[in-house]
């Protein structure tokens, strides 16, 4: 521990801890640009300048660490003003149209000017005179260089988080920017759609293309059947865009405000997340059968999932030797998408030309997925329109819907059921766990050997996780898996997928099934959730979930009666010829 004064304030802090989080510690807020709680530190945009006490020049709070005795300012004369200069100068070449910017109202820029009331421009508006670029082609993510303040968190966080490094930074001085590979499209370099640096950047520079028009006009057409289905992130994130803390679970508000924006039918993405899981689960376990009973060397173990979009771009684009080793089912969004237009339309009466599929998710890069040309197994586009989070709150306030006051309502039938499995795929390791729940009961008739069904070893927020589970006393027909250790390995982010495939292109991975999914935390962290995001909002998130989960009366994907309904009436068997073709996908080298 070490002795520091901020303000007047005698403070004991821990040895190695930076000004900025001292002063955190001693309640004082230090403003803040570049820095981000999941980020490395860059110390780059000198918002955060305090003064140190015989030291003539102000140094950063974010990248200053304390030392013992330091006397620090962070309210002076001196420090105020410098700020507000600062504050002026990335002002001068941002192109501050706040009112007609999509982030009008979540800008940190727009906030700090705010807050230091900067009325007047002392310095040359350089944002007028600049060329700048908007990058319009991707489904998924816009980017306005007009808009940057070049603090490079997006940067930082598609190297340092996700280990794509598809943005960096081109040239030096005042012509310095933030750009892709030779300045290229982002859907000419290797981005993912992931949408990390969407919830990294302070401004409007990276946000999502947004369809909310285009669903608002098809909602308001009586022609058509618009359904909505809604991934299970969605219910512990959507709450923070309508004022509630992190963490608040708004499930039935959110089923009722859909009803009240005019969709015609309110579905669960979690319904196909279970169905997911008998399909995964039944490849998994075929893979082992070929492999550990028939000795088949051209199937290949781990088996990986496919259901976050950012992560198959990703392997797509950087181990694309490495495809055989994702599991073939589409991602729960896709199934169901394939079955509204063909299982929903046939038991409604509906002509599928005439129906609209919305879904509501965490992630851009579901945006992307939805786009995708294979993506229409039901002889139409499978899901017509990708909203994110942030996207349907700010419907619900157009609708003049408020929020807090909404009774709790239930997703309409036929698609809207779902088991606690289903909602935790919202969490990293949470498809693991799920497709665990039901491989060893399937195997074993027996429920899995973790007390209330909690696989813990597969929960937490360590970048790789891992789990072994003992197969012993097997059903008839799997003998073969007697006294076979079940190892599962757990990541998220892409920057920890990338350690699992290095193993698997080695050829030295110890694993059977891997879950990888793209966003630190899992869908919940998903580029598409409200901003902020970080570690601790990621935690009441993840606790949210288990939390839902908990409470389901059905636990396990292979009781959900809706999901029995559909391959009796409908898909046969898992893995069967319809299923084959609705729901499972290939991928591209
Ligand atoms: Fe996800 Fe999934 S869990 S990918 O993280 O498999 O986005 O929430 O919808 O499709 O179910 C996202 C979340 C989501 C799919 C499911």
């Amino acid at each position: 521990k070490i002795n520091i004064n901020i303000n007047g304030i005698a403070l004991e802090v821990d040895q190695g801890k930076t000004i900025l989080e001292a002063a955190d510690q001693a309640g004082i807020i230090i403003p803040t640009l570049c820095y981000h709680k999941d980020l490395c530190i860059a110390g780059n945009c000198r918002v955060c300048v305090v003064e140190l006490i015989g030291q003539k020049r102000l140094s950063a709070a974010c990248a200053t660490p304390c030392e013992e005795g330091m006397e620090i300012r962070t309210n002076s004369l001196h420090v105020r003003n410098s700020r507000k200069h600062i504050i002026e100068l990335l002002l001068s070449e941002h192109r501050a149209e706040c009112t007609s910017c999509y982030k009008n109202g979540n800008c940190e820029l727009q906030k700090l000017a705010s807050d230091y009331k900067i009325v007047t421009q002392d310095f040359i508006p350089l944002a007028q005179q600049k060329k700048y670029t908007i990058d319009q082609f991707s489904p998924s993510i816009l980017k306005d260089d007009s808009k940057c303040i070049r603090c490079q968190r997006c940067v930082r966080t598609c190297a340092g988080l996700q280990g794509v490094n598809a943005l960096s930074v081109a040239h030096k001085g005042d012509r310095m920017k933030i750009t892709t590979f030779f300045e290229k499209a982002i859907t000419e370099v290797v981005c993912t759609n992931c949408g990390q640096c969407i919830n990294h950047c302070p401004t409007g520079a990276l946000v999502e293309r947004n369809y909310i028009e285009e669903v608002w006009d098809a909602i308001s057409d009586p022609e058509l059947h618009v359904v909505v289905q809604t991934a299970p992130a969605v219910r512990v994130g959507l709450g923070e865009e309508m004022g509630f803390p992190p963490g608040e679970r708004v499930t039935g508000r959110m089923v009722e405000a859909l009803k009240r924006l005019g969709f015609n039918s309110v579905l669960d993405t979690d319904f196909t997340a279970d169905l997911t899981i008998i399909e995964e689960g039944t490849e998994l376990l075929e893979r082992l059968k070929k492999t550990l009973k028939e000795k088949d060397p051209s199937v290949k173990l781990p088996m990986a999932t496919s259901c976050s979009p950012g992560w198959i771009k990703y392997i797509e684009h950087l181990y694309s030797d490495c495809l055989e080793h994702l599991s073939t089912c589409k991602s729960p969004q896709q199934m169901f998408g394939a079955l509204v237009k063909t299982y929903y339309a046939e038991s409604r009466s509906l002509k599928p030309e005439k129906i609209v599929s919305v879904s509501i998710m965490p992630c851009t890069a579901k945006k992307f997925e939805a786009a995708r040309p294979e993506m229409h197994a039901s002889g139409y586009t499978d899901v017509d329109y990708v909203l994110t989070t942030r996207e349907l709150a700010i419907m619900i306030k157009q609708a003049g819907i408020d929020f807090a006051k909404l009774p709790e309502s239930s997703f309409d039938r036929l698609m809207g059921q779902s088991s606690g499995a289903g909602v935790i795929f919202g969490a990293t390791g949470g498809v693991m766990e799920a497709a665990l729940r039901t491989v060893y009961e399937l195997v074993t008739g027996r429920e899995v050997p973790f007390e209330k069904l909690n696989i813990t070893p597969v929960r937490g927020s360590e970048g790789i996780r891992e789990a072994c589970i003992k197969i012993e006393n097997p059903q008839e027909g799997w003998e073969f898996l007697d006294g076979v250790e079940l190892r599962c390995a757990v990541a998220h982010g892409l920057v920890h997928a990338k350690q699992l495939m290095d193993q698997i292109k080695a050829g030295t991975s110890p694993y059977h099934f891997i879950e990888i999914m793209a966003c630190p935390g899992g869908c919940l962290g998903g580029g598409g959730q409200p901003i902020p995001t970080n570690p601790e909002i990621r935690a009441k998130r993840t606790e949210a979930i288990y939390a839902e989960d908990e409470e389901m009366p059905l636990r396990k994907s292979h009781e959900n009666p809706e999901v029995l309904l559909l391959y009796k009436n409908f898909l046969g068997h898992p893995l069967g010829k319809k299923s084959h073709h609705l729901l499972h996908t290939s991928y591209i080298e």
